[in-house]
């Protein structure tokens, strides 16, 4: 049988996060023996806050390095940074043409970065999903794996490949996102109520923090006023603990619930930060070995590129017969 596409990407905004590894990333690690993977390092979509080059640039690289350093294949997966197949950026011209300003208008992402980054709310804040459906259809992806944050856009890019294959016959196919339950939405451990993200200041935890570090973030996480450890919508800092648990341990949150049921929020706090620091640690130390392979990580990126512009190459050039661009 034929292996599945799966299309999925991370920004080089900042440091990723526990929530990105536990909502996104460590799922692609598993999914690369069942089908086959593109993953993109989406720096593109990293430019819609402003940064400095240098930053950029580095954070870009280190993305790359951790991809590997998780444990995905550069053989088995196609990984390759977004800037470098510019058919992303025609095919998000050209879809651009097919979405809706109503559409657009109606992104939860759109209206929480605006809020965050009102000195800087641009064009391409805006038309984000779009060059998104743009990287997710030019590789003919069956599947998104992705944290929750991230359905909407999803779901925009299946009304766009729908609303073009209707038009011009069948084109693009039609993906479905894969959010992992347990790991779907990390909170940030200061405001439970908000997703944790790479960008935040305070309440994350990033991949690279030192173990001292990570263990005093979720000493200090917020929780509540009551002692008795379960998930429940008024205890939103309990609950996001016990998913980081039950996600970092893979175990489902009844087992977790249950292993915490006679004990205090101390206690879970010090399981919860052993568990991630035992998870992070491993992945922290094969980051820096790979820092060290300057020569085998250039190749690598050079070969992500020519994989994976020759696939978006053939659909792109598809798309323009479709429209009857010459
Ligand atoms: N808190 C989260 N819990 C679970 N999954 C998450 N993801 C992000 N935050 C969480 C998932 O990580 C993948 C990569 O995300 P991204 O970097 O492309 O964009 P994002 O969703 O905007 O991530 P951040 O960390 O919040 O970035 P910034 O701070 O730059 O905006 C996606 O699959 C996402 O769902």
């Amino acid at each position: 049988m034929e292996k599945k596409n799966v299309y999925s990407a991370i920004q080089s905004s900042g440091i990723p996060s526990l929530g990105n590894y536990l909502g996104a990333i460590k799922n692609w690690v598993d999914m690369q023996n069942e089908y086959n993977c593109i993953f993109s390092i989406a720096d593109l979509h990293s430019l819609t806050v402003r940064r400095e080059p240098s930053q950029l640039r580095k954070y870009s690289r280190d993305m790359f390095l951790l991809l590997l350093a998780i444990g995905l294949d550069p053989e088995k997966n196609i990984i390759y940074f977004q800037s470098h197949v510019h058919e992303h950026c025609e095919l998000a011209w050209i879809l651009n043409c097919y979405t809706y300003m109503g559409e657009l208008n109606r992104m939860t992402q759109f209206k929480d970065k605006s809020q965050k980054h009102s000195d800087n709310i641009n064009a391409g804040l805006f038309t984000y999903p779009v060059l998104m459906a743009a990287d997710i259809l030019l590789y003919d992806a069956e599947y998104v794996p992705t944290g929750a944050d991230q359905k909407q856009h999803v779901e925009i890019c299946r009304n766009i490949a729908n609303r073009f294959n209707q038009i011009y016959g069948d084109t693009f196919t039609v993906p479905e996102p894969l959010i992992n339950e347990s790991g779907a939405k990390i909170m940030n451990l200061q405001q439970p109520e908000k997703k944790m993200s790479k960008s935040d200041d305070t309440g994350v935890i990033f991949l690279f923090d030192e173990p001292n570090l990570i263990m005093s973030k979720i000493k200090r996480a917020v929780t509540d006023s009551d002692s008795k450890i379960y998930c429940s919508p008024d205890k939103p800092g309990i609950t996001n603990l016990l998913k980081i648990y039950s996600s970092a341990k893979k175990i489902s949150i009844e087992q977790a619930e249950k292993f915490f049921a006679d004990k205090n929020y101390g206690q879970l706090k010090t399981c919860v930060g052993e568990a991630v620091i035992e998870l992070l640690e491993p992945i922290q130390k094969k980051f820096v070995e790979l820092q060290n392979e300057k020569d085998y990580i250039d190749k690598l990126i050079l070969t992500g590129k020519q994989r994976a512009s020759e696939i978006a190459h053939k659909k792109l050039q598809k798309v323009k017969r479709k429209i009857g661009l010459i």
